[in-house]
């Protein structure tokens, strides 16, 4: 009964601090996903680097016109079939003054 409670116990210590991150990820990938993107050509894609220079048209969200920069990217972020010289549409945001594409997906 003692090691029941015990395992109880050490079960919701593991567990309490994992579920709110699960969640922020759930959100802000929601959050993604129903936000306004951007128009843009692949100009170098490094994915060892997570890092992408994009040709892009203006970008919204971030004040931005058009230019040519480069982004970094979280693993998963940027689909397989994406390869340089590709159009893409993407959403990027600015966090610690760094700009981060956050979803991408391939355009027409
Ligand atoms: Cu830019």
């Amino acid at each position: 009964m003692k090691q029941l409670v015990l395992r109880a116990l050490i079960g919701a210590m593991i567990a309490i601090p994992i579920a709110p991150v699960i969640a922020a990820d759930v959100a802000s990938a929601a959050k993604a996903a129903s936000q306004p993107m951007s128009a843009g050509t692949i100009r170098r894609l490094d994915r060892a680097a997570g890092s992408i220079t994009i040709t892009h048209g203006p970008i919204e969200n971030l004040g931005m016109g058009a230019m040519t920069m480069t982004f970094t990217f979280k693993k998963g972020v940027v689909p397989a079939s994406l390869k340089d010289g590709d159009k893409l549409r993407f959403r990027a945001e600015e966090k610690d003054g760094q700009y981060i594409v956050v979803r991408a997906v391939p355009a027409k």
